[in-house]
């Protein structure tokens, strides 16, 4: 028979072990829980890697006083285009780039693909003097027969200015940019503000194993300050 002390002796330890349940069960909750509210947070299930984000173009806000200046910059229509090809052909083509589409319609420029080729197209371009904003946006794609060791064959972005000033390159693209699929390129170009020049992308490939270049979706996006140019025409508003 348990007499009164072991009866509250026996309660004591009984409300321990009861005590140290409790707490070894929330130490294991509270060392499970962050893992699972981390997964379900970001919306990501354990062992699956995070999505890849899809290519998309580089967002540029139209915004008030902003228009794209090209001329055709989508290859789609006629005009807008100085073009050569010592091939003597048509650079603005329908021939499919391996993607197996344009990046828009059906057309765009297709420089290149033969040996000993120089191939361009060029647009002149006015970027007036109250020019807040300036960005030449285009998409590429570079198909070739060579090695990616070096750069063989490649397409230049010029920027050229009149009257025999310095011509800039904004980029080299080459045999070991290819790849079956389209990439954008995106430059500040408001330096160039207050001037008319002619952007130009060229091609040029050596002696052997051709490469091909292709160019779509050509875009100078201009933001102007229109109470400057009042200003301009009438300094006496802005006193
Ligand atoms: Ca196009
Ligand atoms: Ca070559």
């Amino acid at each position: 028979m348990m007499t009164t002390s072991k009866r509250v002796t026996f309660s004591r330890v009984f409300m321990a072990w009861a005590l140290l349940g409790v707490i070894v069960g929330l130490v294991i909750l509270l060392s499970i829980s962050p893992t699972y509210y981390a997964g379900t947070a970001t919306g990501v299930e354990q062992g699956n890697p995070p999505p890849t984000p899809t290519p998309g173009p580089t967002p540029i806000p139209p915004g008030p006083g902003c228009r794209d200046v090209v001329v055709n910059g989508n290859f789609e229509s006629a005009g807008g285009w100085i073009t050569y090809s010592a091939l003597g052909v048509s650079v603005i083509s329908s021939f499919p780039p391996p993607s197996g589409a344009y990046h828009s319609g059906r057309r765009g420029a297709y420089l290149g693909d033969y040996n000993l080729a120089h191939d361009f197209i060029a647009q002149q371009v006015n970027i007036p003097a109250n020019a807040t904003k300036a960005v030449l946006q285009y998409w590429w794609q570079v198909e070739t027969q060579e090695s990616a060791l070096q750069p063989y064959d490649t397409l230049t972005v010029f920027v050229d200015r009149p009257f025999g000033q310095a011509t800039e390159v904004l980029e080299i693209l080459s045999n070991q940019n290819a790849d079956p699929a389209w990439h954008v390129s995106a430059y500040d170009i408001l330096r160039y503000r207050g001037r008319t020049i002619t952007l130009r992308w060229e091609a040029k490939t050596d002696a052997n194993r051709p490469t091909a270049f292709y160019v779509d979706d050509v875009m100078l996006l201009l933001c102007v300050d229109t109470t400057l140019r009042r200003h301009a025409f009438f300094p006496w508003v802005a006193r």
